[in-house]
Protein backbone atom coordinates (compact mmCIF):
# COMPACT_ATOMS: atom_id res chain seq x y z
CA UNK A 1 0.00 0.00 0.00
CA UNK A 2 0.94 3.67 -0.46
CA UNK A 3 1.95 5.01 3.32
CA UNK A 4 -0.13 7.83 4.02
CA UNK A 5 1.47 8.18 7.80
CA UNK A 6 2.23 11.30 9.30
CA UNK A 7 5.29 11.84 10.39
CA UNK A 8 5.75 11.13 14.03
CA UNK A 9 3.16 7.98 14.02
CA UNK A 10 3.26 6.72 17.09
CA UNK A 11 4.23 2.84 15.41
CA UNK A 12 3.77 1.05 18.77
CA UNK A 13 2.98 -1.86 21.00
CA UNK A 14 0.97 -2.98 23.63
CA UNK A 15 0.91 -5.26 27.40
CA UNK A 16 -0.08 -4.97 30.64
CA UNK A 17 1.44 -5.26 33.83
CA UNK A 18 -0.02 -8.78 35.27
CA UNK A 19 -0.09 -10.17 32.32
CA UNK A 20 3.67 -9.74 30.92
CA UNK A 21 5.92 -9.03 34.09
CA UNK A 22 5.68 -12.23 36.85
CA UNK A 23 7.58 -11.18 39.84
CA UNK A 24 4.32 -11.02 41.37
CA UNK A 25 5.15 -10.97 45.21
CA UNK A 26 8.91 -9.67 44.58
CA UNK A 27 10.31 -6.47 45.86
CA UNK A 28 7.54 -5.36 48.19
CA UNK A 29 4.44 -5.79 45.85
CA UNK A 30 1.42 -6.01 47.05
CA UNK A 31 -1.18 -8.32 45.79
CA UNK A 32 -4.13 -7.22 43.10
CA UNK A 33 -7.66 -8.50 42.50
CA UNK A 34 -5.66 -10.24 39.52
CA UNK A 35 -3.41 -12.24 41.82
CA UNK A 36 -5.92 -13.87 43.61
CA UNK A 37 -7.88 -14.87 41.44
CA UNK A 38 -8.71 -18.91 40.20
CA UNK A 39 -7.36 -20.06 36.93
CA UNK A 40 -8.89 -22.42 34.40
CA UNK A 41 -7.57 -26.02 35.24
CA UNK A 42 -4.04 -26.60 33.67
CA UNK A 43 -3.87 -22.53 32.32
CA UNK A 44 -1.24 -19.97 33.26
CA UNK A 45 -1.24 -17.97 35.58
CA UNK A 46 0.64 -14.10 36.38
CA UNK A 47 2.95 -15.31 39.04
CA UNK A 48 5.89 -15.93 36.42
CA UNK A 49 4.15 -14.33 33.32
CA UNK A 50 6.83 -13.70 30.47
CA UNK A 51 9.37 -13.03 33.40
CA UNK A 52 9.21 -9.26 32.04
CA UNK A 53 9.91 -8.31 35.65
CA UNK A 54 13.60 -9.83 35.34
CA UNK A 55 13.95 -9.72 31.66
CA UNK A 56 13.16 -5.49 31.24
CA UNK A 57 16.67 -4.15 29.70
CA UNK A 58 16.54 -6.80 27.06
CA UNK A 59 13.09 -6.80 26.32
CA UNK A 60 13.13 -3.34 25.43
CA UNK A 61 16.53 -3.92 23.59
CA UNK A 62 14.05 -6.24 21.28
CA UNK A 63 11.35 -3.46 21.48
CA UNK A 64 14.22 -1.60 20.15
CA UNK A 65 15.20 -3.64 17.50
CA UNK A 66 11.67 -4.30 16.78
CA UNK A 67 11.94 -0.38 15.80
CA UNK A 68 9.00 0.33 18.56
CA UNK A 69 8.78 4.66 18.41
CA UNK A 70 6.68 4.17 21.19
CA UNK A 71 5.69 1.26 23.78
CA UNK A 72 2.24 0.97 25.68
CA UNK A 73 2.58 -0.57 28.90
CA UNK A 74 0.61 -0.71 32.66
CA UNK A 75 1.97 0.38 36.21
CA UNK A 76 0.65 -2.02 38.43
CA UNK A 77 -0.94 -0.36 41.22
CA UNK A 78 0.09 -2.47 44.03
CA UNK A 79 3.75 -2.55 43.36
CA UNK A 80 4.13 1.31 43.74
CA UNK A 81 1.34 1.30 46.43
CA UNK A 82 1.34 -2.28 48.01
CA UNK A 83 -2.23 -1.56 49.76
CA UNK A 84 -3.77 0.64 46.81
CA UNK A 85 -3.63 3.80 49.17
CA UNK A 86 -1.10 3.50 52.13
CA UNK A 87 2.71 3.81 51.53
CA UNK A 88 4.91 4.22 48.45
CA UNK A 89 6.78 1.17 47.69
CA UNK A 90 10.11 2.70 46.42
CA UNK A 91 11.84 -0.62 44.89
CA UNK A 92 8.51 -0.97 43.02
CA UNK A 93 8.38 2.53 41.64
CA UNK A 94 12.30 2.42 41.15
CA UNK A 95 11.33 -0.91 37.97
CA UNK A 96 9.00 1.75 36.30
CA UNK A 97 11.45 4.82 36.76
CA UNK A 98 14.20 1.90 35.01
CA UNK A 99 11.85 1.12 32.38
CA UNK A 100 11.01 4.57 31.61
CA UNK A 101 14.28 5.63 31.06
CA UNK A 102 15.58 2.61 29.44
CA UNK A 103 12.74 3.16 26.80
CA UNK A 104 13.71 6.56 26.29
CA UNK A 105 17.55 5.81 26.33
CA UNK A 106 16.45 3.59 22.97
CA UNK A 107 14.86 6.44 21.80
CA UNK A 108 11.36 4.80 22.52
CA UNK A 109 8.04 6.97 24.01
CA UNK A 110 6.54 5.45 27.20
CA UNK A 111 2.77 5.50 26.57
CA UNK A 112 1.62 4.72 30.62
CA UNK A 113 -2.03 3.10 31.54
CA UNK A 114 -2.25 3.80 35.01
CA UNK A 115 -4.74 0.89 35.76
CA UNK A 116 -5.32 -2.37 33.53
CA UNK A 117 -7.60 -4.68 35.69
CA UNK A 118 -5.14 -4.80 38.76
CA UNK A 119 -6.93 -3.17 41.39
CA UNK A 120 -5.08 -3.62 44.71
CA UNK A 121 -6.54 -6.53 46.80
CA UNK A 122 -6.30 -4.59 50.10
CA UNK A 123 -8.66 -1.79 48.24
CA UNK A 124 -10.81 -5.02 47.02
CA UNK A 125 -11.21 -5.80 50.42
CA UNK A 126 -12.62 -2.28 51.63
CA UNK A 127 -15.51 -2.49 48.68
CA UNK A 128 -13.10 -1.68 45.75
CA UNK A 129 -14.41 0.28 43.14
CA UNK A 130 -18.02 0.57 45.35
CA UNK A 131 -16.33 2.55 47.56
CA UNK A 132 -15.83 5.70 47.27
CA UNK A 133 -12.64 5.59 49.06
CA UNK A 134 -10.90 3.84 46.09
CA UNK A 135 -11.51 7.17 43.86
CA UNK A 136 -9.54 9.25 46.17
CA UNK A 137 -6.89 6.34 46.19
CA UNK A 138 -6.64 6.24 42.55
CA UNK A 139 -6.19 10.17 42.67
CA UNK A 140 -3.41 10.04 44.80
CA UNK A 141 -1.75 6.76 43.21
CA UNK A 142 -1.82 8.88 39.79
CA UNK A 143 -0.30 11.82 41.00
CA UNK A 144 3.08 9.66 42.74
CA UNK A 145 3.45 8.59 39.05
CA UNK A 146 3.01 12.29 37.69
CA UNK A 147 5.66 13.38 39.83
CA UNK A 148 7.82 10.02 39.46
CA UNK A 149 7.55 9.78 35.87
CA UNK A 150 6.42 13.54 34.31
CA UNK A 151 9.38 14.50 33.32
CA UNK A 152 9.73 11.65 31.09
CA UNK A 153 6.30 10.34 29.99
CA UNK A 154 4.34 12.67 27.88
CA UNK A 155 1.24 10.81 27.50
CA UNK A 156 -1.12 8.79 29.80
CA UNK A 157 -4.41 6.80 29.41
CA UNK A 158 -6.36 6.27 32.63
CA UNK A 159 -8.27 2.94 32.91
CA UNK A 160 -8.15 0.27 30.51
CA UNK A 161 -11.39 -1.25 29.23
CA UNK A 162 -13.76 0.02 31.84
CA UNK A 163 -16.60 -1.02 29.61
CA UNK A 164 -14.96 -4.56 29.78
CA UNK A 165 -15.01 -4.82 33.64
CA UNK A 166 -18.54 -3.37 34.28
CA UNK A 167 -19.87 -5.32 31.09
CA UNK A 168 -18.45 -8.39 30.66
CA UNK A 169 -16.91 -8.77 34.76
CA UNK A 170 -16.48 -12.54 34.00
CA UNK A 171 -13.87 -11.76 31.35
CA UNK A 172 -11.63 -10.79 34.14
CA UNK A 173 -12.73 -12.92 36.85
CA UNK A 174 -13.16 -13.27 40.20
CA UNK A 175 -11.41 -14.90 43.23
CA UNK A 176 -12.86 -17.58 44.73
CA UNK A 177 -15.85 -17.74 46.43
CA UNK A 178 -16.77 -14.36 45.19
CA UNK A 179 -19.88 -13.87 42.80
CA UNK A 180 -19.61 -11.58 39.87
CA UNK A 181 -21.04 -8.21 41.65
CA UNK A 182 -24.92 -7.39 40.36
CA UNK A 183 -25.72 -5.00 37.68
CA UNK A 184 -26.47 -2.23 40.21
CA UNK A 185 -23.63 -2.21 42.12
CA UNK A 186 -21.18 -2.72 38.64
CA UNK A 187 -22.90 0.36 36.95
CA UNK A 188 -22.16 2.09 40.11
CA UNK A 189 -18.37 0.96 40.61
CA UNK A 190 -18.27 2.50 36.86
CA UNK A 191 -19.71 6.10 38.44
CA UNK A 192 -16.89 5.93 40.61
CA UNK A 193 -14.36 4.48 37.84
CA UNK A 194 -15.36 7.57 35.88
CA UNK A 195 -15.31 10.29 38.66
CA UNK A 196 -12.01 9.21 39.69
CA UNK A 197 -10.81 9.12 35.36
CA UNK A 198 -12.21 12.67 36.01
CA UNK A 199 -9.93 13.69 38.36
CA UNK A 200 -7.44 11.95 37.60
CA UNK A 201 -7.00 13.61 34.14
CA UNK A 202 -7.45 17.06 35.63
CA UNK A 203 -4.41 16.21 38.35
CA UNK A 204 -2.94 15.44 34.99
CA UNK A 205 -3.14 18.56 33.33
CA UNK A 206 -2.26 20.94 36.50
CA UNK A 207 1.14 18.80 37.28
CA UNK A 208 1.99 18.45 33.66
CA UNK A 209 0.72 20.89 31.37
CA UNK A 210 2.67 19.40 28.31
CA UNK A 211 0.93 16.30 28.71
CA UNK A 212 -1.70 14.25 27.14
CA UNK A 213 -3.96 12.21 28.36
CA UNK A 214 -7.11 10.06 27.63
CA UNK A 215 -9.62 7.25 28.38
CA UNK A 216 -8.94 3.72 27.03
CA UNK A 217 -12.50 1.86 26.31
CA UNK A 218 -12.57 -0.66 24.16
CA UNK A 219 -14.48 0.34 21.26
CA UNK A 220 -16.13 -0.86 18.12
CA UNK A 221 -19.13 -0.66 16.05
CA UNK A 222 -22.21 -2.52 15.83
CA UNK A 223 -23.78 -3.54 12.68
CA UNK A 224 -27.60 -3.99 12.57
CA UNK A 225 -28.51 -7.80 11.20
CA UNK A 226 -30.66 -6.80 8.79
CA UNK A 227 -32.18 -3.43 6.88
CA UNK A 228 -35.45 -4.02 9.49
CA UNK A 229 -35.89 -0.97 11.16
CA UNK A 230 -35.78 -2.50 14.68
CA UNK A 231 -32.86 -3.99 14.31
CA UNK A 232 -31.20 -0.58 13.31
CA UNK A 233 -32.19 0.84 16.61
CA UNK A 234 -31.00 -2.65 18.31
CA UNK A 235 -27.87 -2.20 17.54
CA UNK A 236 -27.98 1.87 17.72
CA UNK A 237 -28.58 0.75 21.76
CA UNK A 238 -26.34 -1.95 21.92
CA UNK A 239 -23.26 0.75 20.46
CA UNK A 240 -24.65 3.11 22.97
CA UNK A 241 -24.74 1.23 25.43
CA UNK A 242 -21.26 -0.55 24.91
CA UNK A 243 -19.35 2.12 24.17
CA UNK A 244 -20.67 5.61 23.89
CA UNK A 245 -22.12 5.69 27.05
CA UNK A 246 -18.32 5.16 28.77
CA UNK A 247 -16.91 7.52 26.28
CA UNK A 248 -19.18 9.99 25.99
CA UNK A 249 -18.53 10.79 29.78
CA UNK A 250 -15.06 10.85 29.68
CA UNK A 251 -15.27 13.41 26.56
CA UNK A 252 -18.09 15.44 26.95
CA UNK A 253 -18.33 15.44 30.89
CA UNK A 254 -21.79 14.23 31.60
CA UNK A 255 -23.52 11.30 31.21
CA UNK A 256 -25.26 10.20 27.76
CA UNK A 257 -29.02 10.85 28.11
CA UNK A 258 -30.11 7.82 26.43
CA UNK A 259 -27.78 5.18 28.53
CA UNK A 260 -28.63 7.23 31.56
CA UNK A 261 -32.47 7.08 30.73
CA UNK A 262 -31.94 3.09 30.03
CA UNK A 263 -30.12 2.36 33.55
CA UNK A 264 -32.93 4.84 35.17
CA UNK A 265 -35.67 2.59 33.60
CA UNK A 266 -34.17 -1.19 34.71
CA UNK A 267 -33.44 0.88 38.58
CA UNK A 268 -29.44 0.35 37.80
CA UNK A 269 -28.70 4.71 38.16
CA UNK A 270 -26.05 4.98 39.82
CA UNK A 271 -26.07 7.21 43.28
CA UNK A 272 -24.16 10.66 42.60
CA UNK A 273 -23.43 12.81 44.69
CA UNK A 274 -23.75 16.71 43.69
CA UNK A 275 -19.75 17.39 43.52
CA UNK A 276 -19.77 14.46 40.98
CA UNK A 277 -21.28 16.21 38.10
CA UNK A 278 -19.25 19.23 38.66
CA UNK A 279 -15.80 16.91 38.28
CA UNK A 280 -17.03 14.79 35.74
CA UNK A 281 -17.56 18.34 33.75
CA UNK A 282 -14.36 19.89 34.97
CA UNK A 283 -11.80 17.61 33.03
CA UNK A 284 -11.56 17.03 29.47
CA UNK A 285 -8.99 14.46 27.80
CA UNK A 286 -6.42 15.15 24.84
CA UNK A 287 -7.01 12.33 22.97
CA UNK A 288 -9.54 9.28 22.90
CA UNK A 289 -7.39 5.99 23.24
CA UNK A 290 -9.45 3.05 21.70
CA UNK A 291 -8.62 -0.96 21.73
CA UNK A 292 -9.89 -2.92 18.58
CA UNK A 293 -10.55 -6.05 18.19
CA UNK A 294 -13.85 -7.25 16.06
CA UNK A 295 -17.27 -5.78 15.29
CA UNK A 296 -20.72 -7.40 16.32
CA UNK A 297 -23.77 -8.01 15.04
CA UNK A 298 -26.89 -6.96 16.38
CA UNK A 299 -31.00 -7.82 16.15
CA UNK A 300 -33.94 -6.61 18.06
CA UNK A 301 -34.56 -8.92 20.64
CA UNK A 302 -36.90 -12.01 20.76
CA UNK A 303 -37.80 -11.18 24.45
CA UNK A 304 -36.46 -15.22 25.01
CA UNK A 305 -33.16 -17.04 25.83
CA UNK A 306 -32.14 -16.75 22.15
CA UNK A 307 -31.37 -12.81 22.83
CA UNK A 308 -28.16 -13.80 24.75
CA UNK A 309 -24.97 -15.67 23.25
CA UNK A 310 -21.57 -16.21 23.91
CA UNK A 311 -19.08 -13.91 21.75
CA UNK A 312 -18.60 -17.45 20.01
CA UNK A 313 -15.75 -20.15 21.27
CA UNK A 314 -15.75 -17.28 24.68
CA UNK A 315 -18.19 -18.01 27.54
CA UNK A 316 -16.79 -15.04 29.07
CA UNK A 317 -18.41 -12.53 27.09
CA UNK A 318 -21.77 -12.38 26.80
CA UNK A 319 -23.69 -10.73 24.24
CA UNK A 320 -26.97 -9.12 23.64
CA UNK A 321 -29.67 -8.64 26.38
CA UNK A 322 -32.60 -10.13 27.24
CA UNK A 323 -35.70 -8.27 25.45
CA UNK A 324 -33.11 -5.29 24.89
CA UNK A 325 -31.36 -6.88 21.79
CA UNK A 326 -29.38 -10.08 20.61
CA UNK A 327 -26.36 -11.18 18.78
CA UNK A 328 -26.27 -12.62 15.22
CA UNK A 329 -24.01 -14.42 12.89
CA UNK A 330 -22.37 -11.85 10.57
CA UNK A 331 -22.00 -13.88 7.43
CA UNK A 332 -19.50 -11.76 5.15
CA UNK A 333 -16.61 -11.56 8.35
CA UNK A 334 -14.04 -14.15 9.40
CA UNK A 335 -13.37 -15.28 12.45
CA UNK A 336 -10.14 -15.60 14.36
CA UNK A 337 -9.10 -19.83 15.87
CA UNK A 338 -10.43 -18.37 19.38
CA UNK A 339 -13.93 -17.10 17.72
CA UNK A 340 -13.60 -13.32 17.44
CA UNK A 341 -15.19 -11.65 14.50
CA UNK A 342 -12.33 -10.65 11.84
CA UNK A 343 -13.49 -6.85 10.67
CA UNK A 344 -10.60 -4.81 9.64
CA UNK A 345 -12.91 -2.59 7.98
CA UNK A 346 -15.04 -2.09 11.04
CA UNK A 347 -12.01 -0.22 12.14
CA UNK A 348 -12.16 2.44 10.00
CA UNK A 349 -15.98 2.78 10.54
CA UNK A 350 -15.47 2.85 14.06
CA UNK A 351 -11.85 5.54 13.49
CA UNK A 352 -14.33 7.89 11.84
CA UNK A 353 -17.19 7.15 14.15
CA UNK A 354 -14.66 8.46 17.49
CA UNK A 355 -13.53 11.44 15.03
CA UNK A 356 -17.12 12.72 13.95
CA UNK A 357 -18.15 12.50 17.50
CA UNK A 358 -15.12 13.56 19.75
CA UNK A 359 -13.21 15.98 17.40
CA UNK A 360 -10.02 14.36 18.79
CA UNK A 361 -6.88 12.61 17.51
CA UNK A 362 -7.31 9.09 18.10
CA UNK A 363 -4.92 6.10 19.66
CA UNK A 364 -5.24 2.56 18.72
CA UNK A 365 -4.49 1.02 22.03
CA UNK A 366 -4.58 -2.58 21.01
CA UNK A 367 -5.70 -4.27 18.03
CA UNK A 368 -4.61 -8.32 17.39
CA UNK A 369 -5.28 -11.98 16.42
CA UNK A 370 -4.87 -14.26 19.65
CA UNK A 371 -3.60 -17.62 18.03
CA UNK A 372 -1.68 -20.71 19.40
CA UNK A 373 1.55 -19.96 17.70
CA UNK A 374 4.07 -22.88 17.57
CA UNK A 375 7.52 -22.98 17.61
CA UNK A 376 8.94 -25.36 14.54
CA UNK A 377 11.87 -27.40 15.14
CA UNK A 378 13.87 -25.09 12.78
CA UNK A 379 13.68 -22.06 15.80
CA UNK A 380 11.42 -20.34 13.95
CA UNK A 381 7.80 -18.92 14.62
CA UNK A 382 5.23 -18.53 11.43
CA UNK A 383 2.82 -16.59 12.34
CA UNK A 384 1.81 -15.41 8.31
CA UNK A 385 -2.09 -15.25 10.26
CA UNK A 386 -0.96 -12.30 12.08
CA UNK A 387 0.96 -10.27 9.49
CA UNK A 388 -2.71 -10.52 6.99
CA UNK A 389 -4.81 -9.50 9.69
CA UNK A 390 -2.52 -6.62 11.14
CA UNK A 391 -1.54 -5.59 7.30
CA UNK A 392 -5.23 -5.76 6.69
CA UNK A 393 -5.63 -3.11 10.12
CA UNK A 394 -3.01 -0.98 8.59
CA UNK A 395 -4.21 -0.67 4.98
CA UNK A 396 -8.50 0.48 6.67
CA UNK A 397 -6.31 3.10 9.36
CA UNK A 398 -4.45 4.16 6.27
CA UNK A 399 -7.95 5.30 4.77
CA UNK A 400 -9.26 6.45 7.83
CA UNK A 401 -6.46 9.27 7.81
CA UNK A 402 -7.34 9.23 4.01
CA UNK A 403 -10.61 10.49 5.20
CA UNK A 404 -9.56 12.67 7.88
CA UNK A 405 -9.63 11.13 11.09
CA UNK A 406 -5.92 12.17 13.42
CA UNK A 407 -4.93 8.61 14.23
CA UNK A 408 -2.30 9.32 16.00
CA UNK A 409 -0.44 5.56 16.72
CA UNK A 410 -1.19 2.18 16.52
CA UNK A 411 -0.46 -0.33 18.83
CA UNK A 412 -1.24 -3.90 18.27
CA UNK A 413 -1.28 -6.23 21.33
CA UNK A 414 1.01 -7.37 22.12
CA UNK A 415 4.75 -6.94 21.71
CA UNK A 416 5.45 -9.72 23.28
CA UNK A 417 3.89 -12.83 24.06
CA UNK A 418 1.66 -12.62 27.51
CA UNK A 419 -0.54 -14.27 29.30
CA UNK A 420 -4.11 -14.40 27.70
CA UNK A 421 -6.93 -12.71 30.45
CA UNK A 422 -8.39 -15.74 30.85
CA UNK A 423 -6.71 -18.41 28.01
CA UNK A 424 -3.45 -18.66 29.57
CA UNK A 425 -0.38 -19.21 27.40
CA UNK A 426 -2.34 -20.97 24.73
CA UNK A 427 -3.58 -18.43 23.11
CA UNK A 428 -0.36 -15.75 22.00
CA UNK A 429 -0.62 -12.19 20.30
CA UNK A 430 3.08 -11.17 20.65
CA UNK A 431 5.47 -10.33 18.24
CA UNK A 432 8.53 -12.08 20.01
CA UNK A 433 7.81 -15.77 21.38
CA UNK A 434 8.56 -16.40 24.51
CA UNK A 435 9.29 -19.98 25.34
CA UNK A 436 7.16 -21.23 27.87
CA UNK A 437 3.77 -23.03 28.56
CA UNK A 438 1.17 -23.41 30.44
CA UNK A 439 2.82 -24.91 33.28
CA UNK A 440 6.10 -25.87 31.53
CA UNK A 441 8.60 -22.39 32.37
CA UNK A 442 11.19 -24.19 30.12
CA UNK A 443 13.79 -21.43 29.59
CA UNK A 444 11.63 -18.56 28.95
CA UNK A 445 13.73 -17.40 26.05
CA UNK A 446 12.71 -14.66 23.58
CA UNK A 447 12.38 -15.82 20.15
CA UNK A 448 11.47 -13.06 17.11
CA UNK A 449 8.37 -14.54 15.30
CA UNK A 450 7.86 -13.59 11.55
CA UNK A 451 5.27 -10.90 12.00
CA UNK A 452 8.37 -9.58 13.90
CA UNK A 453 10.85 -8.77 10.66
CA UNK A 454 7.39 -7.78 9.34
CA UNK A 455 6.37 -4.71 11.40
CA UNK A 456 10.25 -3.64 11.33
CA UNK A 457 9.72 -3.31 8.16
CA UNK A 458 6.38 -1.77 8.38
CA UNK A 459 7.70 0.71 10.85
CA UNK A 460 10.73 1.25 9.22
CA UNK A 461 8.95 2.54 6.03
CA UNK A 462 6.52 4.56 7.86
CA UNK A 463 3.55 2.04 6.89
CA UNK A 464 4.94 1.16 3.36
CA UNK A 465 4.00 -2.73 3.68
C1 LIG B 1 -8.22 -6.75 26.02
C2 LIG B 1 -7.42 -6.51 27.26
C3 LIG B 1 -6.05 -7.11 27.25
C4 LIG B 1 -5.88 -8.38 26.46
C5 LIG B 1 -6.74 -8.46 25.21
C6 LIG B 1 -6.83 -9.83 24.60
O1 LIG B 1 -9.57 -6.72 26.33
O2 LIG B 1 -7.29 -5.13 27.50
O3 LIG B 1 -5.61 -7.19 28.57
O4 LIG B 1 -5.81 -9.52 27.20
O5 LIG B 1 -8.04 -7.99 25.42
O6 LIG B 1 -7.76 -10.60 25.30
P1 LIG B 1 -7.54 -12.12 25.63
O7 LIG B 1 -6.24 -12.21 26.34
O8 LIG B 1 -8.69 -12.52 26.48
O9 LIG B 1 -7.52 -12.83 24.33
Amino acid sequence: TQAAFPDGFLWGASTSAYQVEGSWDSDGKGPSVVDMLTHPAGKADFTVASDHYQRMESDVALFAQLGLKAYRFSIAWSRVIPDGDGNVNQEGLNFYRRLVDTLCAHGIEPIVTLYHFDLPWALEQKGGWLNRHTIDAFVRYADVLFLALGNKVRFWLTINEQNTMILHPGAIGTPPGRELPDKKSLYQQSHHMLVAQAQVMQRCHQRLPEAKIGPAINTTSMYAATCRPEDAIAAHNWETLRCWSFLDVAVHGRYNALALRYLQDRGLAPQMLPQDTAQLAAARPDFVAINYYSTATIAASRGDASDVAPRAGDQQIMLGEPGVYRPEENPYTAKTPYGWVIDPVGLRLTLRKVCERYGLPVMITENGIGAPDTLAADGTVDDGYRIDFLRQHIEQIQLALADGVEVIGYFPWSAIDVVSTHQGYAKRYGFIYVNRHEQTLNDLRRIPKRSFYWYQQVIASNGHQ
